[in-house]
């Protein structure tokens, strides 16, 4: 019952189908190039015994996949979509065509490598409400899931864990690992769209000592260019980028900058007539320039799919071409689905043409993910190859975990949003993207107070962490609230920091053995069935439980605690509970549901500081018989890698007869 059947189907080829038994690691191609214009290829799996699906992101929705046939399938089509529809299959910014089985004895993955328009359909059978029905249950469960993409080639990957541990490995050797990130980039993100000028953003960096909240990075959105020419800087509003940086340089502080993928269609300006002369730009289906409207009004998009131009790309990026960039610069691409304003569905339509005579069609889902390469070369080029740089994408696509950090766009200030912002968070990390986030406190609109904690101790235990506002929003820097709520910030901050030292070993799992910091409650409870559609609680790496607040005026958390024969520790309490069982919290707005599982060790630093640079040493929580993992290195540059300058230690702690403990701890190599 653990064989995966496949049937395919394409313009050109009769259907065939497929058995695959239990152990085998399965690829499925075909070579056949379309022609110009739409044509379709597709595939029919049918997963036998399954009935639990996840995967296939960008969604707003929930971590389980629905069954489709009472509405439209997931759509895979990266596309802009401000203040997106909640509980939608329609396509986001980004696609992952990954999707996760998992029952209790395996999980396995399918991967759709095609980065046309898709559309999945998902049947489980029996459907929910047979089973609530409590129909006799003749057959066995199974998954029909049905991919159809509008172009291409089929290239299909069958992985068979079978656990959920190899599966991550798997996905990770075929479309790579999570890039470690620096340190800086797991400390706190402080954004809105825009900090003025350079006073302004002086002052909210001040405002950060003044008040004792970390954080590591501000940023600048689009108007701190010389009118929405990225690489320049208005001349009135940031007359000195230079000493800017430096001036937050003396605090171990870092400026990222926003770069879209549109150009300005400025004759007058050098870096367009440079992209127009080298061939640089997409052009139209007559061999023109493609021009689309975007945020400087008529524009050229890069094309970043031609290795050439992605040199050219990178190479702007060098500190003698940036004028105003620092090696503390890091960078934001944004609006790269691409976002079109007057293009169909505000994206470039799809018979525009790439390198080699490619039509957009081909590889629209891959175009933010080029883009989030080539900036990635360029800073690493520009430290000659030594530095690891902080790049975020609004869009990706499979194997983007390689390049930075990804979050879920334009989300609005409203609990809901909170609410959704974990499952898709999952859904990322799932299908390999684990460097992700949502904007704190919510893009558009203005939050609560209550709403803006919540956010803020929701996001202290995600990946990525950053507060973001739109330009039409009040401002909303963690001390405009008044003492509690300054408060309440500062500890969720503050606690985010004291457990970077875990964080940052989970990036090293990541980036070493694909395994996700931010995980559902299944992949480390795999057996148990009651876990396999939670997706409000989860678990950062093996041994912290968070269930985040995400309703206004709660009281009472109601927290599943897995595993029986277990032991959670409430974190903030010590109190010990079993595993098992559901347990109702008693809430404040000061309280944040986390659990460390028994058994484990969690290493964390003694103190906050003021951003990541000023972490202290480490101190250990111990439980009885215990294991846990540190990984340490200088946090910046790629040493870890070249020089093997890196430190990860095991640490074990046995307890005696007596209840007499004893830690011990063995170096994997320095
Ligand atoms: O560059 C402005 C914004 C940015 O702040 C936001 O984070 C992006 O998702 N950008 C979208 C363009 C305008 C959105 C209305």
């Amino acid at each position: 019952m653990d064989s995966v059947t496949l049937s395919w189907s394409s313009a050109r080829h009769r259907a065939r189908v497929w058995r695959f038994p239990r152990e085998m690691f399965v690829l499925c191609k075909c070579t056949c190039r379309a022609a110009p214009g739409p044509s379709s290829i597709g595939a029919d799996v049918c997963l036998h015994g399954f009935s639990h699906v996840y995967g296939l992101p960008e969604h707003a929705d929930s971590l389980q996949l629905r069954d489709t046939r009472d509405g439209e399938p997931y759509r895979l089509y990266n596309l802009d979509v401000f203040a997106y529809d909640l509980y939608s299959r329609r396509g986001l910014y980004g696609s992952v065509p990954l999707l996760v089985a998992h029952k209790p004895d395996r999980t396995l993955g399918v991967f759709w490598l095609n980065a046309s328009e898709t559309f999945v359909n998902i049947r489980y059978s029996p459907t929910d409400h047979q089973v609530a029905a409590a129909k006799p249950r003749s057959q066995t469960p199974e998954t029909d899931v049905h991919w159809l993409s509008e172009s291409g080639v089929m290239d299909c990957v069958v992985l068979l864990g079978p656990g959920p541990r190899q599966l991550f490995s798997q996905y990770a050797q075929l479309t790579g690992y999570q890039a470690l990130p620096p340190l800086f980039a797991l400390g706190y993100h402080q954004c809105r769209w825009n900090y003025r000028d350079e006073a302004d953003v002086k002052a909210v960096d001040a405002g950060f000592d003044r008040h004792n909240i970390p954080y590591d990075v501000i940023w600048l959105d689009i108007e701190h260019t010389d009118g929405k020419r990225y690489f320049t800087w208005d001349p009135a509003l940031f007359p000195d980028p230079v000493g800017l940086q430096r001036h937050l340089e003396t605090k171990n502080r870092k400026l990222v900058v926003i770069s879209d993928p549109h150009i300005k269609a400025d004759p007058d300006w050098s870096l367009f007539c440079e992209a127009r002369d080298g061939g640089h730009f997409v052009k139209d289906r007559e061999g023109r320039l493609y021009r689309g409207s975007c945020w400087p009004g008529e524009c050229c998009y890069v094309d970043f799919s031609s290795p050439d131009t992605r040199a050219w790309y990178s190479s702007c990026f060098g500190l003698d071409r940036y004028k105003g960039s620092t090696p503390s610069l890091h960078v934001w691409n944004d609006m790269n689905e691409p976002s079109v304003f007057d293009g169909p569905e505000q994206t470039m339509p799809k018979d525009a043409v790439h390198y080699g005579g490619w039509e957009h069609r081909e590889l629209h889902n891959l175009y933010g993910f080029y883009q989030h390469m080539a900036t990635l070369e360029g800073l690493i080029t520009r430290s000659g190859g030594s530095e690891r740089p902080f790049i975020l994408s609004r869009s990706f696509f499979a194997g983007s975990q390689r390049l930075g950090a990804v979050w879920t766009g334009d989300n609005v200030a409203s609990w809901e949003y909170l609410k959704i912002s974990i499952p898709m968070l999952l859904s990322l990390s799932v299908a390999g993207v684990a460097f992700c986030g949502a904007d704190v406190g919510g893009f558009i609109q203005d939050p609560d107070p209550e709403l803006l904690v919540r956010w803020y101790q929701a996001a202290a235990l995600q990946p990525f962490f950053r507060g973001h506002s739109a330009n039409v929003t009040k401002r909303r820097e963690p001390w405009l609230f008044g003492v509690t709520v300054t408060a309440a910030i500062r500890t969720a901050i503050q606690q985010r920091y004291c457990l970077l030292p875990y964080w940052y070993t989970l990036f090293h799992q990541a980036h070493t053995a694909g395994l996700p910091p931010l995980r559902p409650l299944w992949v480390e409870f795999s057996r148990d069935p009651s876990t396999f559609a939670v997706d409000h609680q989860y678990m950062i790496g093996g041994a912290l439980l968070a269930c985040p607040v995400t309703e206004a005026a709660l009281r009472e958390a109601q927290v599943y605690l897995p595993g029986c024969g277990e032991l959670w520790y409430d974190v903030h309490s010590a109190k010990a509970y079993e595993g098992g069982a559901t347990l109702s919290l008693p809430l404040t707005l000061d309280t944040v549901p986390v659990f460390q599982r028994g058994g484990s060790v969690v290493c964390r630093s003694t103190g906050s500081g003021s951003c990541t640079a000023e972490l202290r040493l480490l101190l250990l929580s111990l439980q009885g018989a215990a294991d846990g993992e540190l990984y340490l290195d200088d946090g910046h540059s790629f040493s870890y890698r070249d020089r093997k300058a890196f430190c990860l230690r095991s640490f074990s702690l046995m307890s005696d007869t007596n209840g007499h403990s004893d830690a011990q701890s063995s170096l994997q190599a320095v």
